[in-house]
Formats: structure tokens, sequence, C-alpha cells
């Protein structure tokens, strides 16, 4: 069966990820380049009770963990044997000089066309910890997505007790239907996309669905030890809530970056986070089987995925035979029956719109801030910027006449600064990159609100339309770079995951309201605030990130996350194409061009004889294949 098959591969992909960290700790390897063979295919996969064709890589769901060390080179040659175009991002890499393989199609490259392949080269430079690898086109993420591993250099500690083993933990979503039915249907009809059907941990959706108990999670542990669990959540809209019945976990790091320990019943995490945590198991054997769940937190009004994914976490019985336990790594399997007997406890969870919880969780993490792994928080600024981001309408552009169904029969539609993000035909960085900027995007992206208004005010105002553009805001090399983001309550305040590409930033700050410039700044943590990729603007509220603009190349900011993350609200999903992004377009000191193509860059794709307009492309079938 299809999905038993998928089924062991989810669990070896785990079990083949820890006997490598075995063997490389034996080994004290050097930077090495690390060579992956990703083939972009088409697989049969089941899930509650139903089979569906989605996309993966080399037949895994969810895909190969990519592994390296701390400064090793990595290549990846993805050969696309599927349908669609696609592109791969791998998702908190700094890619420092490496701009052309950040993988966001139409940003830093053409997608890979079916039968094409394409070269990712990059180093992982001064990271540790995990980060993930996903497609970066449409929907394809849904499925095409897995870890990214980086070990510390060779002889280099983690800071704090070493885990006795480590465990990819993703979280996902499972739609019952194709998920590029389910987005093209949200495009054409401007209203939101179909939720999802159930969460995933590590592509499996556990006991709490439909004819689903044969595909669950199970973490087999001995007492006594300590397990690093490496939480990606790779859902498309969710922040969730994660807990262990029973069980504290230590949080040691977010994002591939250290943070000072804290230990918690439950955590959070956005779309696009990954957290390493600590779980010390009971010193004895408990006779008992303890659940992990994880479920949505929400303020929306609209609807979204209100469901619970659990896994099982189980202890290795000291009276059952040898031969009963696995002589390998004693990791995970889905098809131990042993402790069916046992009494499972479950984790209380707190409520789905529980805002002073995840209020509360956020204001724990800080930096590690030492010697070996300073905070260097930005003090002196030099470009600031403030945007607001939040849901607007386009009117409605249906070709027969019907109404949308976006807002009294418009569609919706993301935005910046009230600019909505239009998807370009030419990739930017190679536009950038050949000098030929000119009609595919303009430079006077707005650092502020054109109109400044009550943001999180009742009533919001009455034109909630918002313009289309594709707009870079340009930093010069080595600037010092603070960002306030306010959420808007335009159409429904809601918290928005934002993400930045080749940078970390610093959180020094955040609130409910809107941000007050006069008074908020003064409250800045510039010690030891958090450093991460990806942060979540709270609903109704407002975060304020510093970093300093020192990887020249075209990055995406803030507003990808929009469209890579959207909010579980109906409204933002709708404009997965349009939404907006900010494209951050920092210049080296030596001029525009000092980043050269590689190698796989001219097989990616080819310009468009004739651009088309921009604005017919989002959404568009058509347009994919021109790039
Ligand atoms: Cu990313």
């Amino acid at each position: 069966m299809a999905s038993s098959s998928a089924l062991r591969s989810s669990a070896s992909v785990v079990v083949a990820m820890v006997v490598a960290v075995v063997l490389l700790a034996a080994m004290g390897a050097e930077a090495e380049t690390r060579k992956y063979q990703f083939d972009v295919q088409m697989t049969s996969v089941t899930r509650l009770c139903g089979t569906k064709s989605i996309v993966t890589v080399n037949g895994q769901y969810p895909g190969p963990t990519l592994l390296a060390r701390e400064g090793d080179h990595v290549e990846v040659n993805v050969v696309n044997r599927s349908p669609y175009n696609i592109s791969i991002h791998w998702h908190g890499v700094r890619q420092l000089l490496s701009g052309w393989a950040d993988g966001p199609s139409y940003i830093t490259q053409c997608p890979i066309q079916p039968g094409q392949s394409y070269v990712y080269r990059f180093q992982v430079v001064g990271q540790r910890g995990t980060l993930w690898w996903h497609a970066h086109i449409s929907w394809l993420r849904a499925t095409v997505y897995g870890p990214i591993v980086i070990l510390p250099p060779a002889g280099v500690p983690y800071p704090f007790p070493a885990p006795d083993e480590e465990v990819p933990v993703m979280f996902g979503e499972w739609w019952r239907n194709d998920t590029e039915a389910v987005i093209a249907q949200a495009l054409q009809t401007g209203g939101g996309p179909n939720v999802s059907d159930a969460y995933t941990i590590n592509g499996l959706t556990g006991p709490l669905y439909n004819c689903s108990a044969q595909d669950t999670f199970k973490l087999n542990v001995k007492p006594g030890k300590t397990y690093m669990l490496r939480l990606i959540n790779a859902a498309l809209n969710d922040e969730l809530f994660f807990s262990i019945a029973n069980h504290t976990l230590t949080v040691v790091d977010v994002d591939a970056l250290y943070v000072k320990p804290f230990t918690v019943d439950t955590l959070v995490i956005a779309p696009g986070q990954t957290s390493n945590v600590l779980l010390a198991t009971k010193p004895t054997y408990p006779g008992a089987s303890y659940s992990m769940e994880a479920r949505p937190y929400t303020n929306t009004q609209g609807t979204f995925d209100n469901t619970t994914v659990a896994g099982v976490l189980e202890y290795e019985d000291p009276s059952s035979s040898p031969s009963a336990v696995s002589s390998s790594s004693p990791s995970q399997n889905n098809n131990n029956n042993n402790n069916n007997s046992l009494p499972v406890f479950a984790p209380s969870l707190p409520q789905i719109n529980d805002t002073s919880f995840v209020a509360n969780y956020t204001a724990k993490l800080r930096s590690l801030a030492s010697a070996e792994y300073p905070a260097a928080v930005p003090q002196d600024i030099d470009r600031r910027f403030f945007f607001t981001v939040g849901l607007g309408t386009h009117p409605c552009a249906a070709a027969n006449g019907t109404s949308c169904q976006g807002p009294n029969g418009s569609r919706f539609a993301a935005s910046i600064n009230n600019v909505s993000f239009v998807l370009p035909a030419t990739a930017l960085l190679q536009a950038h990159f050949a000098g030929r900027s000119n009609g595919v995007y303009a430079t006077d992206f707005p650092a502020f609100p054109l109109t400044s208004f009550n943001y999180t005010g009742t009533p919001p105002p009455n034109n909630t339309n918002v313009m289309n553009g594709t707009k870079v805001a340009v930093l010069p090399f080595g600037a010092s770079v603070e960002l306030v983001l306010q959420d808007t309550s335009i159409l429904g305040a809601e918290s928005h995951p934002l993400h930045l590409h080749g940078f970390n930033f610093f959180v020094v700050g955040q609130g409910f309201g809107n941000f007050d410039p006069a008074n908020d700044p003064a409250k800045f943590n510039l010690v030891d605030p958090v450093e991460r990729n990806t942060v979540g603007v709270p609903a109704g509220g407002w975060v304020a990130i510093r970093f300093r603009a020192d990887n020249p190349g075209l990055i995406i900011c803030t507003g990808i996350i929009l469209a890579l993350f959207p909010r579980p609200q109906v409204l933002t999903r709708t404009h997965y194409w349009r939404t907006c992004r900010c494209v951050v377009h920092a210049l080296s000191p030596g001029g525009a061009h000092e980043l050269g193509p590689e190698n796989g860059m001219v097989g990616a794709g080819r310009e468009p004889a004739e651009p088309e307009a921009a604005a017919s492309a989002i959404g568009s079938a058509s347009v994919l294949g021109q790039c």
C-alpha cells in the first residue's frame, strides 16, 4: 500500500538522521561538500482513508532530511519529474552571497520546469540548529518539505548538556483534495481557500482523526534519557500549540539560534518557525503512554481547521523480551502495538484563542547572548521602516459578471503599506543582475504608509481597496535597519507570521494596539532580544525587528510570509499570489552586480520573449510556464 510505504519512509528518514548524527560525531568530520539528489515526482499516499497523488521529493512524505555541519557546503541537484513548475527554498539558510540558491520562484530564480533540473549550491555559515526546506511556488509546499539539520562544527559542543538522541518533529497540514486545486479555486473566486482536513506530525495524522490510528507518529523512548526534538512548523496557515502529557519541554534554540533555556508544558510555534527542545524522560518505566498533541492558536473570525493532531510517546517496556526491542535506533515506528493496554495520558492545551498565553511564551524567548554566541543587536539605526500588514480588497474581476466571494462581492487581498505584491514574469534577481529591471519592478516601495490612520481602530476605514505593484525597497550595503510591522484591523485583526529571507533579525519589541514611536522604543530590548527568521505579528498589535543589511542580493522580507504562511483566516489565504511581498534589494559596496549566476541558473528556465503584464500574471496558470 502506498500509505504504509510512505509511513515507513517517513520513519526511516528519522532513523537515518539519527544514525548519521552518530556517525558524524564519531568521525569528527571537517567541513565538506554534502551532495543530495532530489527527484521531484508524483507519489500516491493514503491519509484519512483517501488516496491521492501528491508531489514529493524522492517519493518521501515528508521529504528527506538534509544534514550538514556548520561550515559545510551543500549541493542539491533537483530534477523535476513532476508536471508542475517547482523551486525549492532552504528556509532560514542565510545564503550569504548565494542568493541565486534561495529558491523563491520569480524572485531569485525562474521555476524549474517539468523535465528540467537545477543545482542549488550554498554554504552553511554561522548557523547551527534546525531549519527546513520546502517548495516555493503555489501551494506545492503542502507536501514538498523536509528538515534541515545543522550540527555544530566537529568538536564544538552544544551550550547545553548533549541529548542522547535527536528527532525531527515536523507539523504539517493535510487536505483530502488536491492542494493545487484548492488554491486555484480560491484564486478564481476571490474567496478563501478551503481549510485543511487534518494536521500532521511527520506526515501522520494520528488517532484523533477517522481511520487514522494506523497513521500515528510514535516516539519510542527509554527512561532517564534526554531527547532533543527538532520541531518544525511546516503548516501552510496555522500557528500551533504543542504539548506532551506529563512532560516538560526545555527550549534551547529557535530558528537555528541558541536561546536562554526555559522550560514549559506547552509551546507555540508559528508557520515557518523551528525550535529545538529538550525532552527529559521519566527516570523509571512509567507503565503508561503519553499523547503529544498540536492544535491551532487563532483569533480569526473566519473558518479554520479546528482539529488536533496526536502522536504518542511510548516508553520501552523493560519487561518485554529483548527481541521485541528494535536492535537499531529506538526512535519511531508506526506499528508498535505492544503498549495498547497501557493508560494513555493526554495533555491539556491552552484555549484556541489564548493570546495572552502566546504573548507570555514569546516574552520568554531571549538570545543566549554569551561570549561564544553574542547578540549583535544593531544599536544605531540607518534606515527605518514602518509597514502596515493586513487585509484589504480588490474589485471583483470575474469575467462572467458574477460577484466574487470576498467582502461585499470583492476579492480579498493582503498588503503591506497598502501595496499588494504582483509576481513578475521575470525573476527579480535575474532582472537586477541583467540590469533589466525596467518594467519588471519599481524601487519605490513606501517606507511608511502613504496615508496614516488608526490602524487597529474601529470602525475600520470605509475604503478597503489596496493597490497592486511589484515594488522593492533598496538598502545600502551594511545599513542597520529597524522595521516596525503593524497589524491592521481593516478586515479583522489577526496574527501574521512574517519571515525574512537571507537574514536573521532581532525582535526588539512588540505590543498590542498601535505602535507609539514616541514611547515604545524606550522599552526595546537591545541587550538580549531573541534572534530569528520568522516572527508572528500579534493580532491587533505590532512587532519591531532590527537587522544589518549585510547580505547582497534580492531578499524577500515580510510579505513573503503572508504569501508563504498566511494566517488561518480565509482572508489572508486568499491571495497567495497577490499577497504583498516587500522585496528588499541590498546593494553591495562594489555595485549592483556582485552576484554571479551559478552554473545551474542557465537550465532553470528562460526569459519570456514577451514578458506578460505583471498584473495579468496573478493566479494565471499560463504565466507559470513563461518564466
Ligand atoms: Cu525562508
